[in-house]
């Protein structure tokens, strides 16, 4: 039997590391994701953690060095909750792959993403009681599992501006949904960075550093970064990458899903939509002639800033073929990209051009 046969009802791009992404039928089905629905990115080992001799430890520039065991956060901190969505950067990076071929990168759809309702501590409170120095401006994070990159063993590692890290919504968590971690998810503590790519909420957390500069960490320094389309794996200059962090604004089509045929007549649409830098989203919109004329869409669920939000419509569509396209808009006029290929990246990240479907209508 498979190690990740919990796991069977994820679409499995990668068995070793674990990459499997949420069929997007059952993830528009519920807001909230059932841990054994919610996609996995890993990109070494999963470490096996003892709970009862576990230690996060936090250093750097802090007026004092400290160690908590899980009991130790849970009773010297007060617990909060976020509802939040990760998605990771390399989300539709398929679409990406069509313009360009992507070497060696696991070709994600629009399937690396789920939300979930988080409880942990504040960031912050931890932050506060280990005493902040003034030189510090960026937090670090380590985990305790091992990749293989370069030829080099290399631990997991992010880290975020102290001014995000200090933000009431960045937790480090221990439940999703009411329940502990799964081993996969980090299990038995992560951090959150609600509204940044998912790779800067490291799982398995083992050190949270304070530091004058941003973490030098293979994943931090050199993966996910953006680079404009000219650069390519041979011609880059690390430090002229874009650090990722806020999700960019993104909606998809999750029913009917592409290459469906249906019955003529009313067709019920229905995706999800994300934006990431705290900004509600306002108005979802669709179209059936490439973006010539829209019509709205109704959003029917949504909760705080940090979650997506689901959103459905009924189009009324003649036999034939036919394709659908989405588009979101956020609360302060922005909308996205019409197409992929001036986004393309050697890296593959941050597609968030409208999303289209194709239909075929008997
Ligand atoms: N320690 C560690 N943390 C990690 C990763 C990892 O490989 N190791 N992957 C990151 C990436 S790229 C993403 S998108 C999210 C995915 O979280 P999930 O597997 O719980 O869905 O975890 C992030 N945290
Ligand atoms: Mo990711």
């Amino acid at each position: 039997m498979s190690a990740h046969s919990t796991y069977s009802q994820l679409t499995v791009y990668q068995e070793e590391p674990l990459n499997a992404g949420t069929p997007l039928e059952p993830l528009r089905r519920a807001f909230l994701t059932p841990q054994d629905l919610f996609f996995v990115r890993t990109h070494g080992s999963r470490p096996v953690v003892d709970q009862e001799a576990y230690r996060l430890v936090v250093n750097g520039m802090v007026q004092q060095q400290m160690e908590f065991s899980l009991t130790d956060l849970l009773t010297q901190f007060a617990q909060h909750t976020v509802t939040a969505t990760l998605v990771c950067a390399g989300s539709r990076r398929n679409e990406l792959a069509a313009v360009r071929p992507l070497s060696g990168k696991v070709l994600w759809g629009p399937d690396p993403i789920s939300t979930a309702k988080w409880r942990g501590v504040r960031l912050y409170d931890i932050l506060q009681a280990a005493g902040i120095e003034a030189e510090a401006q960026y937090v670090a994070f380590c985990g305790l599992d091992e990749a293989h990159e370069e030829g080099k063993h290399v631990s997991f590692g992010s880290s975020v501006r102290l001014e995000k890290a200090l933000s009431p919504e960045v937790l480090l968590v221990y439940e999703m949904n009411d329940a502990p971690l799964a081993p996969e998810h980090g299990f038995p503590l992560r951090a959150l960075i609600p509204g940044y790519v998912g790779a800067r909420s490291v799982k398995w957390l083992q050190t949270i550093t304070l530091q004058s500069q941003p973490s030098t960490n293979y994943f931090q320094d050199r993966d996910y970064k953006i680079f404009p389309p000219d650069i390519t794996e041979e011609t880059v200059d690390w430090t002229q990458g874009k650090t990722l962090e806020e999700v960019a604004l993104n909606s998809v089509i999750c029913t009917p899903h592409d290459g469906e045929t249906r019955k003529a007549g009313p067709i019920n649409v229905q995706g999800y939509a994300i934006s990431g830098e705290g900004v509600p989203i306002e108005r979802i919109e669709l179209s059936t002639n490439q973006g010539a004329t829209w019509l709205p869409a109704a959003i029917t669920e949504k909760t705080d800033l940090w979650a997506w939000c689901f959103w459905e419509a009924t189009l009324n569509l003649p036999s034939g073929d036919c394709q659908i396209t989405v588009r979101a808009w956020d609360a302060s006029g922005k909308t996205q990209p019409e197409r992929v290929q001036p986004l393309w990246n050697f890296k593959g990240y941050a597609n968030n051009a409208w999303h289209q479907i194709r239909l075929h209508l008997s």
